[in-house]
């Protein structure tokens, strides 16, 4: 009896888990971003560019740049590719200095669900 009841509950917290894990599946998390998490780059890039796993709303996303004096760069507004609403583009303002930054993102996914996140790169 006891044994049944604790498969049961093994059962029941595997089961919880895999809803759990396609629920946020379902989420807009990063998939990919240029520059890239970790990279090291010699060039300033113009843009910020993130692509997600879903869909996300321009007005209710934004991302920060963050150097490494932990002063915020100053950017140009969010915008959503018009053909594909996973991708996600802030243009720079200026070229940046060499250094590390950290890019902190959030956004708001089409189905109405808010993720967050940070990667960083760093300019030779
Ligand atoms: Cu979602």
């Amino acid at each position: 009896m006891f044994v049944h009841l604790k498969k049961a509950i093994a059962t029941a917290a595997v089961l919880a888990t895999l809803i759990v894990s396609q629920q946020a599946l379902a989420h807009a998390h990063l998939a990919s971003a240029v520059p890239a998490d970790k990279a090291v780059i010699s060039t300033s890039p113009t843009a910020l560019t993130l692509t997600f796993t879903e869909g996300v709303e321009p007005n209710f996303s934004g991302v920060m740049l963050i150097g490494a004096d932990g002063a915020m760069v100053s950017t140009g507004k969010l915008s959503v590719d018009k053909a594909d609403n996973k991708v996600a583009t802030v243009p720079l303002n200026a070229p940046l200095k060499a250094g590390s930054y950290v890019v902190d993102w959030h956004v708001l996914s089409v189905d109405g669900h808010k993720t967050k996140g940070s990667y960083n790169f760093t300019l030779k």
